[in-house]
Formats: structure tokens, sequence, C-alpha cells
């Protein structure tokens, strides 16, 4: 940890906006909405001051602690801690100001590009505004001071507890359940959130108290993103291609940028990008920097060097093939873009990677030239493959009837509105199964597409290797929003995609198929809720007039240990989906008005990542186990009813 404060710091320098009453009025124009993501994002607005802390030098510890209710909190840090002066015309304690007031606090408007994402400082206060209750402890001049708030309002002035020598800041709080739909916080985002902080804040401690289930991690890693990039790699799922790592750094007055990167065997590209400690899963102009300077750099190197490979063209794809790259930039002001504010983008900051990493991987090439040559290989290998699966898609092509190209894929039963937000496509297994589906269906906003060819299996594949299967060619199509660079989801002509699959193992192994396919993909579909599982029953009990459908045998036992041991049941076990009277398919898994969806949902998206590596990557038989058990993709919470 550095010593020394930059610039003293009085009360004066806070700007005072405004109160705190239009954040309770309106609380999704400041935390985006009030579900699972803005209660979240609360706890957010807390550990990024206390990040800033860490940024400016004067922090190297912050703790979050979980409490016993699930839904309150406590951010501590070691930091310089809230200032507590008296602000001459407001005649309040600086941290008063600061927890009710929508301000931009004096430490930040002087342009320091080192704050961390958020509001920029006013976060503190909107979090108060949505709490029933905070308390802010701080350890500053030689003394505790302690003050207490209920919906963002002080209900006991600034105190002054005790003499202390330490410093540092703690702030408890718990979300107001009137302003929130759930206040339950889930320690799984939690976790992974604090982890990717302490690689992108190398030397920064960050622990998680779980006071719910009695656990407690500690994240530290003092190499940073080189350590993230070793994670990435050294876990077995992807082979290097060599040992080197490239690693670029730069610190100026417009910012910090940080990239380090290097070429596996893998099949995918996976590039991790940072905007001020943010992940930006949408990616941004920060990103496309540094995918156009490796570009470019391997195309002159090769140029340079006479090396450019013969009668084949590599594509910007082969060249990225294989990379996994984390990119960690800081500017003085974000701009984030997006449903999810996900992806950045301030204009300035391409170039600026640009200038970074084009002549620092060129350089790191000509001094390394067996290094470039077995990198340069690599790329060879996936134009090769490209261009293999290329002529495989076209020779399919040439066996479809013109009149069906371009159109709807013929096996496709659609239907008649064309409101995608009323549309829903029921992806099933089999002819039979996709007969009773047509049958029992609302033709006016309920489309079949049953699958009748295998799924192919694209855990590892580049999206178009993927689509040489002719299924996933069939379902994209039928989606209409195509793929890769290309995706557009408001050409999407269904806003729910349901998987209808029998309940066995050949079932489970086809929606694992395809969620893979979606996951790996076609992401966005399942970030923006689209992606759904119906579920079919596996019995029918009638007990006199009284029907049940059970989902389950655990389900069907269940039940029957209900009955009075008078009654005698008629069980009746359905086969397959095919097997199922229609009118049952209807009224159990079809109709929205009976029926009971589940929605496919990524919250922490490093368990899914690791999930689907596990379910479809190299050894089958975890493979069968873990697909007999389940993917835990599934959020139960998100019914649909
Ligand atoms: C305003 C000014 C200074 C520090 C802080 C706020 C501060 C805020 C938080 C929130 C959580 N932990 C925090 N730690 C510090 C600078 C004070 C100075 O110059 O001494």
């Amino acid at each position: 940890m550095s010593a020394g404060t930059k610039g003293g710091y009085t009360a004066r320098d806070i700007e005072v906006l405004e109160g705190l009453e239009p954040v309770r009025k309106r609380p999704s124009m400041y935390i985006g909405a009030v579900d699972s993501n803005g209660l979240h994002h609360l706890l957010w607005e807390i550990v990024d001051n206390s990040v800033d802390e860490h940024l400016a030098g004067e922090c190297d510890r912050i703790v979050v602690t979980l409490h016993k209710d699930g839904c309150s909190l406590t951010v501590s840090d070691n930091g310089r801690g809230i200032p507590v002066d008296v602000h001459p015309k407001l005649k309040r304690p600086a941290l008063e100001i600061i927890l009710t007031t929508l301000h931009s606090g004096g430490k930040f408007s002087n342009k320091n590009y080192a704050h961390s994402g958020g509001l920029h400082g006013v976060g503190s206060s909107v979090v108060n505004a949505l709490s029933t209750e905070m308390t802010a402890t701080v350890h500053r001049d030689g003394h505790e001071w302690f003050q207490r708030f209920k919906a963002g309002r002080p209900t006991t002035a600034l105190q002054k507890v005790r003499p202390f020598r330490g410093r540092g800041t703690a702030i408890f709080f718990r979300p107001d359940d009137t302003i929130f739909r759930k206040t339950t916080y889930d320690p799984a985002v939690i976790r992974e959130r604090l982890e990717d902080m302490s690689y992108v804040h190398g030397g920064l401690t960050l622990v998680f108290n779980d006071e719910v289930r009695k656990e407690s991690v500690e994240y530290l890693h003092p190499d940073g993103l080189l350590g993230y990039l070793a994670k990435l790699v050294g876990d077995g799922s992807k082979k290097p291609v060599t040992e080197a790592v490239f690693t670029a750094d730069r610190e100026d007055p417009q910012g910090k940028i940080g990239v380090v990167l290097r070429w596996t065997e893998a099949t995918d590209e996976e590039v991790r990008s940072y905007a001020n400690g943010i992940r930006t899963r949408g990616g941004g102009t920060h990103e496309v920097g540094l995918k156009s300077a490796i570009v470019k750099a391997v195309k002159n190197y090769l140029e340079i060097h006479n090396k450019i490979p013969k009668g084949i063209q590599l594509t910007s794809e082969d060249i990225r093939e294989g990379l996994v790259a984390i990119l960690s930039v800081f500017v003085p002001e974000p701009m984030f873009q997006g449903q999810t504010k996900e992806k950045l983008n301030n204009p300035e900051i391409t170039a600026q990677v640009d200038s970074l990493v084009r002549p620092g991987l060129e350089n790191w090439f000509n001094s390394n030239p067996n290094l470039a040559d077995a990198i340069i290989g690599r790329m060879v290998l996936a134009a090769r493959a490209r261009m293999a699966s290329r002529d495989a898609v076209l020779e399919v092509r040439r066996k479809t009837p013109a009149t069906r190209r371009s159109t709807l894929p013929g096996k496709l039963f659609d239907c008649l509105s064309n409101r995608p937000e009323e549309c829903e496509l029921f992806i099933v297994e089999g002819q039979s199964a996709g007969g009773t589906a047509v049958r029992g269906r609302d033709g006016k906003t309920q489309a079949i597409l049953p699958l009748r060819g295998k799924i192919l299996n694209t855990e590892s594949l580049a999206t178009a290797k993927a689509l040489v299967n002719q299924e996933l060619r069939d379902l994209l199509e039928s989606l209409g929003t195509g793929v890769g660079e290309r995706f557009d989801m408001r050409a999407l002509r269904y806003h729910k995609i349901i998987l209808l699959m029998d309940a066995d193992s050949d079932g489970n192994h086809i929606m694992t198929l395809l969620l893979c396919f979606f996951f790996r993909h076609m992401r966005e579909l399942i970030r923006a809720g689209h992606v759904f599982l119906a579920q079919p029953p596996l019995y029918r009990i009638a007990v006199g007039k009284e029907i049940h459908y059970a989902l389950s045998d655990a389900d069907k036992e269940a039940y029957l240990a209900t009955l009075p041991a008078n009654r005698t049941p008629e069980i009746m076990r359905f086969k397959g989906l095919g097997e199922m009277p229609h009118q049952h398919l209807a009224e159990t898994t079809l109709s929205p008005a009976t029926r009971i969806l589940l929605r496919v949902d990524i919250d922490a998206q490093l368990e899914a990542d690791k999930t689907f590596d596990q379910l479809l990557g190299k050894d089958p038989s975890l493979r069968y186990e873990l697909i007999m058990s389940e993917a835990n993709l599934i959020s139960e919470e998100e019914l649909d009813i």
C-alpha cells in the first residue's frame, strides 16, 4: 500500500446537487431495475467506493459480509475513512452529506481516471435511499464515528464513539423490501464479481463472508491479469500453443490499459474485457481496439517477413481462433451502452489500445521468431478447417431445392401471428412428438420445430463449423436472427424459445446439446431471457374425477402418499411425448394458462462455462453423469405462469 494523501480534502469540495426523494420515486432510473440485478447493483456501488480508495493507493483490503438474513450486508475497507468534518455552508458533516444527497463528491470531480465504474460517487446515497437501514462506522482522525439512516434520512446525528487508532470505513445496509421484488443476495454472483475484481486490481484483497452458509473466501492475486490468464488456460480445458504470454501495460493521465494474451489449441476465441474494473460482456470500443491490433500486428509481421502462407487467405477469425485474452482499461469518464450497460462506448479508447498492442505484439513476434512460427501455424490450421467446413456447407446448400432457400425451413410448423412478442417456438425431438405438439398447439401464436436428425456437440466448435449441422441451421433459420457478427436480436421471430424434450436420458442429452449451442453461439438469447424449458409430465394420475400430473417419480410418490387409503389411483405413465394424447400435452405443457416454464438463466457465468465444459468437453463418462443430474443453469425462481 502506498502512503500519503493526495491533496488535502475538506468538506467544501463536495458539490451538493439534490435530495434523495427522486431515487425512491424512480429507483430504476438510478439502478437499472428493481430486480435481482438492481439489488446486486446496490452492493457494487458500495464496493466501488472502497475500490476507489484502493485506486487512490489508500486501501488494500475490502471485506463484504452477507449477514444471516441473506439480504443485509456490510462492506468494510481499510481506506482513509469517509471524511467527518463539518461543511462550512451546510453546517453538516461530510459523511452525512455524502450519504444523504445526490452529489458529485469532491474527490470525484477532479477528473481522476482512477475511479471505478458505478455512479462515480453518487452511489452510496442511492443505496441509502433504497435501504430500510444504513449505518456508517468510520475510523478516522483518531476516533471511531457512527451514524444511522433510514430510507436515506439520518435517524441519529454523527456520533464520536470513542478514541480509535486505525482507519477505514464500514457501511451496513439492508435493501428496502417495499422497493425490491426480492431482497436475497446470490452468493455465487457476489463471489464471481469479487474474484474478477481481485484479478483486475492485482494486490487488492477481497474477502467474502457468507454468514448464511457459514463460509468465507479470500481473493488476492498480486500478479493480476497474468494470474487470471493462467487460471483461464491452466485448468486443462485449453492447451496452449506456446508457453509464452504476451503482456502490455500503459498508465498515463488519460487512463490505464493492461493486456495479457496467448494462443491455445481451443477452437473458440475468449476475450474478457473490463472497463474501470467492471466486466464488459458486450465488449465495446476497447475490445475493438484490441482485436484489430492483434489482426494488424499478425498481418504486418507476415508481410514484412514474407511469411504469407500460399493458397490460403487468413481471415481475422482464423488469426484470433484459440486466442485467450484479458483486457482491462480505466478511463476518466466511462460510457456504458446497451440494455445491461455491459458495453464500453468511449471512442477514444480504441486507438489507445491499438497503439499499445500493435507495436508491442509485432515486437514480440520479431524477437521470438520460433514462437511466432508456432502461432502462425495454428492460424493456418484454423483457415484450413474453415475452408473445409465451408465446402461442406456449400455442399448441403446445393442439395436444397432453390425455392426453399433463404425462406423458413420446410419442417417448421409456423404460427400465424407475426408479432414476435406473442410468438413461441417449441423445439421438439422427433416426428411423432412433433405431431402431438402440432395437434395440441395454439396455431395462432405457437410454432413447432421437430428435430429429426442428430444435433452436433458445439461445445468447442467455431460458429461456422457448428452450422454445418442441418438441424442447427434449421433452428437458426426459424429464429431469424442470424448468428455471430451478424446476429441481430431485432430480427428474432419468437420471444419465447421453448425446449420440449422427453423426460428421459435421450431427451436430456438433446436438451443439453441445444442449451450448449445457445450458450456458446447465441448467448444473447439466453441473456435476454428468451430461452425456456418446458416441463412435460411423466405421469397422469386420476383419482375419481380428480386429475394430477407428476413431473417425476418422486413427484408421483409424493402425491400418492397424500391419498387416503381407500382411494385407488389410476396411473398412466407417458412413454414419450409422441405417445401422449395431444389434449394432455396441451393442458400440461403447451397452454400458457396452465403450464409452468423454466427460464434458462446465466447467473454466475463462470459456473455455466464450467458446467458445459464438463458436460460436453473431453470426458464422456463425466458427461453422462452430469446430464442425468441436470445442468444447474435453471433458476427455478424464474417461473412463467
Ligand atoms: C470522500 C473523500 C475521501 C474519501 C472518501 C470519500 C471515502 C469514501 C468511502 C466509501 C467507502 N469507503 C470510503 N473511503 C473513503 C478522501 C478523504 C481524504 O482526503 O482523507
